[in-house]
Parts: C-alpha cells; structure tokens; sequence
C-alpha cells in the first residue's frame, strides 16, 4: 500500500502512503520504504505478541481501579500533523525533536508521530464531549536513532492522563483514590521500595492550583505509576519464583527523577532498578493549563495528570528478549511462544552467527553540493539496505588529519539475521551497497 520510488537518491514529487497522497518537500522528506511498511504492523493490537499482552496487563490495572475510567484510544494512524506532535503541546520552535536528524518527516507539516502526546488534544477533546474524566493511548511511535539491540526507529508508547474538577468534592474524591492506591500498592508480595525526587523548585507548579490540588495531582500519578511497575515487575518475579531463578529481587527500587516536558509542570521520569541498572520506562508531569484550554475546556476548569510509557524495553525484560529485532519477526518460531494474558520467557531457537564489516571514509571538505552527514543518516542507510539484517553500527574510529584537517571516521557494522544463516557473498553485496550510497549521497571518499 507504500510506493515510494529511489527515495534514497532524489525525493518523488508526491508520496502514495496508505491510498493518501502526500506532497514531498526536499527539504523534510525523509522517511524510506523500509520504515513506511512497519506502519501498518500494529504489533500493540496482538494480544499474543510480547507488546500486545504487556498493553493488556497495565490497561486491565488501571480499568479496574475503583471509581475510574479510562476511555482507550488504541487505533490512531501514525501519521499527524506537526501541529499535533509538537505545536499543540507547546514545543519551542527550535527544539531538538523537531530536527529531520530525529524526526520522520513526510513533508514540512506531515510526519511520523515521535510520541503519543501527539493525540493528547483530541483525546483530551473526545473524554471532555463525553463527559469522561480519563483515558488511555497505545500506539507505535517512530524515532530516527542509532542501530543495536535496544534501539529499533519504532517503539511503543502508552500515553495515560486523569483530570478533576476542583470543588471540593471531586477535590475529596481524589484524595479519596490517593489512599485506595497506597492501600493496592499494600497488596503486592514484593516491596516496592520508592526514592523520592530530590526538591524541585517550587516556581514549577502552576500559579491557577492550589498548594493542595497540586500536590494530590503529583501523589495520584506517582501511586497510579508506581502501582502500574508493582503489577508488571511483581508478574514478572512471581514467574521467576515459579521457575526457581536465583536472581530474584527480594525487593522493588523505583525512583522519580524530576525532568521537563514542554505541556507538563513539574515533571518527572520513573525509573526501575533491573539487572543491575536503572531503566527509564516513563516521563510524567501536571498537565499544562493551556493544553486543556487548547482542548476546548473553560479556563482554569480542569486539574490533572498525563504520562507516556515505553512499553518494548519492558517488553522485552518480562519476556527476557535478547534484541530487540525479534519483536519485529514474522518467524513462528517467535510467535508461538507467546500467549495472551502470559508472561512466559523467550526460549532462542537458535543463534546465527554474525558477520563484521567495517568501512573508513573521509568526510568531504565543507561543500555545497553535499548535505552534512549526521550520525542517523549513516543509521538509516545502512537500515535501508540492509534491514533487518543489520544487529549493530558503531562508531570504532574518529581521526582528524593534523595536515589537512580532514576528519575520517570508521563505523563497525555487525550482519546476523535472527532467522537463519547468510552468506559471506550477500553481506558483500550489501556492504558495497552501502558504501555507494555513501559516496554518491554525502561524497565521502573511502580509505
Ligand atoms: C516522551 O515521549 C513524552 N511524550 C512522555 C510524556 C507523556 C511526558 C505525557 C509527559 C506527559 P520520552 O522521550 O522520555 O518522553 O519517552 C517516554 C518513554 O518512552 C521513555 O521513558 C522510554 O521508556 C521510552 N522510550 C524513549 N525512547 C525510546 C527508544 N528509542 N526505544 C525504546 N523506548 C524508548
Ligand atoms: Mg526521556
């Protein structure tokens, strides 16, 4: 349902995307065939894929919260304007997201969505038309990034927000919830144990809340979150305990770190102590007066939370997935593995071996004729040619000549499929390709 033709080498006028045609613009166009046909993959919807039975567990927990509702938006189109990914949420004009270096473009106002704060506003719109106080989001976000086993150009992200009225008694009503969470939060045979955020300044809580309202706002999203990672990680160390593993936590760290979000004050980050390190599954915050406004609420009306959680790094966690390329396979091998509702461990069916290239160039001297190369393009090239096929690039060498001050650099890329074997030959073949594509794009000269 994709044509795009020599994207690579020279933008098409127009691109033909799901029936839709889009204008192209030299200047942003920047998506490529092979990221166009993960769009319609929709692994969050399989409710036996690793990504689908994680979605399940945390929308379950929190649509069986007492006294809550949350209306789930699971089925929005990739696709948005960049009004929705960054505008409407208040991103400054020149922040980094926004750059063709980190972004999907389309054209110059049509994208790939970075996040799902790309739906807040009509999401936001639809619960207010219906007099709903919540909701949910799942959905598949691209980003253009560096090549290994964690990072992949799509993941998912569940977006989640609650807002309240302020009379006194939605006000109770809150504060209310505040104490069932605590008292949930009880229940879990492990004990989550929380650090706390160091202070912030207090300037960041908005001038419209009381002292109070901001800080049941702030106790609501934390408890909701911390007892979103007691569910998951506590699911996950009863099946280790099942399987007799020695490794298993007698208790759970979690910390809050404060952070900004352009369309959230304060803000903050949860991260989960795992294997040895900290990871950080999601960025949180008081939601904006003007977001709400900008969805067509009186002003001042509304108080509330909103989050976004990464749900492949856990994903693979749960299910012990080495790399992060098998959430994308279509072998059996892979699938019949997984069933709803179970956290089950991913068994390797077999391990390939891998084959390295590398390849040294010089940058070109300062010219017209050729774009700046960034680290993603490199990223993307060797994406493009090689797909799935590629399991890492990595910088190994940077030299400036002290002569001629030309810069070279040297890039490891690691070739192993996760399905079967491959050939010396084919791997050639794609490394040629590759380093073409380097000449005659960016003008590098190989060494
Ligand atoms: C955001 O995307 C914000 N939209 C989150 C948010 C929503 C904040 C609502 C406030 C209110 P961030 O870029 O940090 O923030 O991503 C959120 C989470 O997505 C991260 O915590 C992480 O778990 C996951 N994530 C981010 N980048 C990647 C990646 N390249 N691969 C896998 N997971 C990622
Ligand atoms: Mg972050």
């Amino acid at each position: 349902s994709t044509s795009i033709s020599k994207l690579s080498h020279s933008v098409p006028k127009s691109l033909e995307i799901n029936g839709v045609s889009y204008q192209s613009d030299p200047n942003f166009t920047n998506v490529t065939e092979s990221i166009l046909n993960l769009t319609d993959r929709s692994l969050h919807l399989n409710e036996s894929h690793p990504i689908g039975i994680l979605r399940n567990i945390i929308e379950h927990r929190f649509n069986s919260l007492p006294g809550s509702h949350f209306a789930t938006f699971n089925h929005f189109k990739p696709i948005v304007t960049k009004w929705q990914n960054f505008d409407s949420l208040g991103f400054p004009k020149d922040h980094p997201g926004r750059s063709v270096s980190d972004t999907y473009y389309i054209n110059g106002e049509t994208l790939l969505r970075t996040h799902t704060s790309a739906h807040e506003q009509e999401c936001f719109h639809s619960i207010k038309e219906n007099n709903e106080e919540a909701f949910l989001i799942s959905a598949d976000v691209y980003r253009r990034d560096e090549i290994d086993r964690t990072h992949y150009p799509v993941f998912h992200q569940m977006e989640g927000a609650h807002l309240w009225g302020r009379s006194s008694e939605e006000l109770h009503h809150l504060e209310k919830s505040i104490k069932e969470l605590e008292q949930l939060l009880k229940n879990y045979t492990t004990k989550i144990v929380v650090k706390e955020a160091d202070p912030f300044d207090d300037s960041t809580r908005q001038p419209y809340m009381t002292n109070k309202e901001a800080l049941l706002c702030e106790a609501h999203l934390k408890r909701s979150l911390e007892l979103i990672v007691a569910e998951v990680f506590s699911k996950k160390i009863e099946s280790m305990k099942l399987k007799k593993s020695t490794e298993i936590p007698d208790s759970l760290q979690v910390r809050w770190v404060t952070t900004t979000f352009p369309w959230t004050t304060p803000s903050w980050e949860i991260e989960v102590w795992w294997n040895n390190d900290w990871l950080e599954i999601c960025g949180c915050g008081v939601v904006k007066e003007q977001v709400l406004r900008n969805a067509g609420y009186k002003a001042d009306s509304k108080i509330g939370w909103a989050f976004g959680l990464g749900l492949d790094r856990i994903a693979m966690l749960l299910f012990e997935i080495p790399d992060i390329r098998l959430l994308w396979t279509k072998d059996e091998r892979f699938h019949k593995q997984f069933k709803k509702g179970e956290i089950t461990t991913f068994k390797p069916y077999s391990k390939y071996p891998g084959t390295l290239r590398d390849v040294a160039f010089w940058l070109p001297d300062t010219s017209e004729k050729f774009k700046e190369i960034h680290e993603n393009d490199i990223m993307e090239i060797v994406r493009n040619i090689a797909g799935d096929l590629v399991e890492s690039v990595k910088l190994t060498d940077e030299f400036l000549h002290p002569k001629t001050h030309r810069k070279s650099l040297c890039y490891r890329i690691n070739y192993q499929s996760m399905d079967r074997n491959i050939t010396n030959a084919e791997i050639n073949d794609l490394q040629n390709k590759v380093n073409h594509e380097l000449v005659s794009k960016y003008g590098v000269e190989l060494r």
